[in-house]
Parts: C-alpha cells; sequence; structure tokens
C-alpha cells in the first residue's frame, strides 16, 4: 500500500529540514493550495453558474478579463493577504502591486507573483486553464516596493502551477527538484503522486501557434521545416499551463518566438516564463530566450514586462536553438 502523503504533509516534510524554519513559507504555499482548490471549484462550475464569458474589462496587457480571471484573482489575493508572510502581491490582472506589508520589521516576508488563471479564453470551450505562481524573497533593502518585485528568476524561492484539466494537478518546486500533487475531491485535500519529476532528454514534439509561422524570424521558420521533415508532431493547447505540463511528463519543447503581434514574445516574464523556467530547469530541462540566454537571468525592468520562450528538453530546445543562431 504507497504512502498517502498530502501538499500539506509534504510542505511540512520541506520544512522540517530546515531547523531554523519559522513557518512563513510555509504558510503562504498552503494559501496557495487552498486558492487552488477554490479555484478548481469555480472552474469546474463555470458552465452551471454562468460565470463564464468576459467580464466586459480589459486588463492591464489590453486583453479581454473573463469572469473567472476576476474571481481567481481575488481568491488569490485574499487568501495571500491573510498571510503574515507576505509582504507583495502581483497579479497579471492588476496594473500595479499590492503592498500588504511593506514595512521592514526584520522579518523575512516574501513577494507573490502570479497569473491567476492562464489560458482562460480556453473556459468557454472547457479546454484546459492554469493558475502559475512565483515566489520571491522581499529585499528588505529596499525602499521601493516594485524594486522588491524585479528580481532576476534565478532569485525565486518557489514556482508552480495549478492545471485544471481532467484533473487538478499542482506542480510545485521550492528549489529541490519537482513534485506533483492531484486534487483528490473525496478528501479535498493535494495528494503526492510523483518526486523529483524529470523531463525526458528528447521528444519529437513541438508546441508553438503555427498560425504566426510566416511572421517567425526566418531561424525559427528554418526549425519548422527541419523538424516537420524529421517526423516531428505538434501539439498546442493554448494555455502555457497546459503545453508545459505535457512537456513535463513526456517531454518536447514548447516556443513562444517574436512574432509581429508581439516582437518580444507575447508570454510575461515575472509571473508566466520564470515559474516555468524554474520548474523545467529544476526538472533538468532548458528554458532559453535565445541562443545562450537564460530566461531565468533576465533582470526584469517592468512586471508585466514580455519576453520570448523556448523550454522544454535539453536536446529539442538545443535543435531549435541551432536553427536560430543559423
Ligand atoms: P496565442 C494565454 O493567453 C497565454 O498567455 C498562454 O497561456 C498561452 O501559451 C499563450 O498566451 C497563447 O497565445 O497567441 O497562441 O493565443
Amino acid at each position: 500500500m504507497y504512502d498517502i502523503v498530502t501538499l500539506q504533509a509534504h510542505i511540512l516534510q520541506q520544512q522540517a529540514r530546515y531547523p531554523d524554519a519559522t513557518g512563513t513559507f510555509s504558510w503562504i504555499l498552503s494559501a496557495i493550495s487552498i486558492s487552488a482548490k477554490m479555484i478548481a471549484a469555480q472552474v469546474r462550475r463555470a458552465r452551471l453558474e454562468d460565470v463564464l464569458g468576459s467580464a466586459g474589462e480589459q486588463n492591464v496587457q489590453g486583453e479581454q478579463q473573463q469572469k473567472l480571471d476576476v474571481i481567481a484573482n481575488e481568491i488569490l489575493l485574499r487568501l495571500l493577504g491573510g498571510r503574515e508572510g507576505v509582504a507583495i502581491v502581483a497579479s497579471e490582472e492588476n496594473e500595479e502591486p499590492v503592498i500588504l506589508r511593506a514595512q521592514n520589521d526584520g522579518e523575512t516576508r516574501y513577494c507573490v507573483l502570479f497569473d491567476p488563471l492562464d489560458g482562460s479564453s480556453n473556459l468557454d470551450i472547457c479546454g484546459s486553464v492554469g493558475t502559475i505562481f512565483s515566489i520571491l524573497r522581499k529585499d528588505q533593502s529596499s525602499t521601493v516596493a516594485e524594486d522588491s518585485l524585479l528580481q532576476p528568476g534565478l532569485k525565486q524561492v518557489a514556482a508552480g502551477y495549478v492545471l485544471y484539466g481532467s484533473s487538478t494537478v499542482l506542480v510545485l518546486t521550492i528549489g529541490s527538484g519537482v513534485d506533483m500533487f492531484v486534487l483528490d475531491p473525496s478528501i479535498g485535500a493535494f495528494v503526492r503522486v510523483a518526486q523529483g519529476l524529470t523531463i525526458p532528454l528528447r521528444n519529437k514534439c513541438y508546441s508553438l501557434n503555427e498560425g504566426n509561422r510566416l511572421t517567425l524570424p526566418q531561424g525559427y521558420q528554418n526549425y519548422l521545416d527541419w523538424a516537420q521533415r524529421s517526423g516531428y508532431s505538434s501539439r498546442y493547447v493554448g494555455a502555457m499551463v497546459g503545453d508545459v505540463h505535457r512537456i513535463m511528463l513526456q517531454g518536447g519543447v514548447f516556443l513562444y518566438p517574436p512574432t509581429k503581434k508581439a516582437p518580444n514574445g507575447k508570454l510575461r516574464l515575472m509571473y508566466e516564463a520564470n515559474p516555468m523556467a524554474m520548474l523545467v530547469e529544476q526538472a533538468g530541462g532548458k528554458a532559453l530566450v535565445g541562443p545562450g540566454q537564460r530566461i531565468l537571468e533576465l533582470q526584469p525592468e517592468g512586471i508585466h514586462q514580455r519576453t520570448c520562450v523556448v523550454l522544454g528538453s535539453s536536446e529539442e530546445v538545443d535543435h531549435v536553438m541551432a536553427h536560430v543562431a543559423g
């Protein structure tokens, strides 16, 4: 009979490895876990409770906010707001960061950045959607809150995502490997199903929006020609969490290159690319902006800045970069 380890137990097991841990960080992960359960419940009942569709507003990205974007955002703000250890939260849905506890009283506090409902346009067609989160230690020396957020991805202390798919899956790293949990609705708990996830070195599968093909830089078009001549398959669900989760388990490569519409890439560095890059690298994969440029080394200049993304199996990322470098 296998050992049943819930996410809560896993978090406490990890905390026990740090004798001087105060539990502040664990409480933040616990807030994310509860938020994920609440969002999952909303997603599963969206059609029944008529919370699908647009909220009639645009977010800071100029994208149509879905009703559930707003609901998911409010759940995370409320749950994280109740945690003493959270100094600042930043969300895709809020133009400015929310400063919860700015005083530098010597206590270690954290910044939590998130995309509350990534890929929410998939909701209406019952497609995959997800929550992506990134946790940074608050820089106690910074007096301007936003400066504390603008840390490179290498400084993340934790990153993860929740995939609201055929089951609700939470994938988490706190810097020592990647662990996976599945929500068991019968007990209302995330149960650990895998530890130390590693991305297969290779898998002949690429994931990008082929509709952009003709406006991609030539190196990416050359890569696609090569991949299709080499018998690659293509998978793309239109929600980063869904595409990255497939890669975490089966390998392959996900790309969001520069396009005519998004010359700097479309995905947001702070709460999409950085957390996914930490997870992918922790699982033995690669996550690059371009040849030799790790996503995690980028110095952010704004919390909503966008970046190009090529991430996944080590050898598959190499194939892309060999063509991009020309
Ligand atoms: P496109 C969803 O809007 C998102 O931010 C990511 O989750 C997803 O990978 C990407 O944009 C999809 O963008 O341009 O292919 O629709």
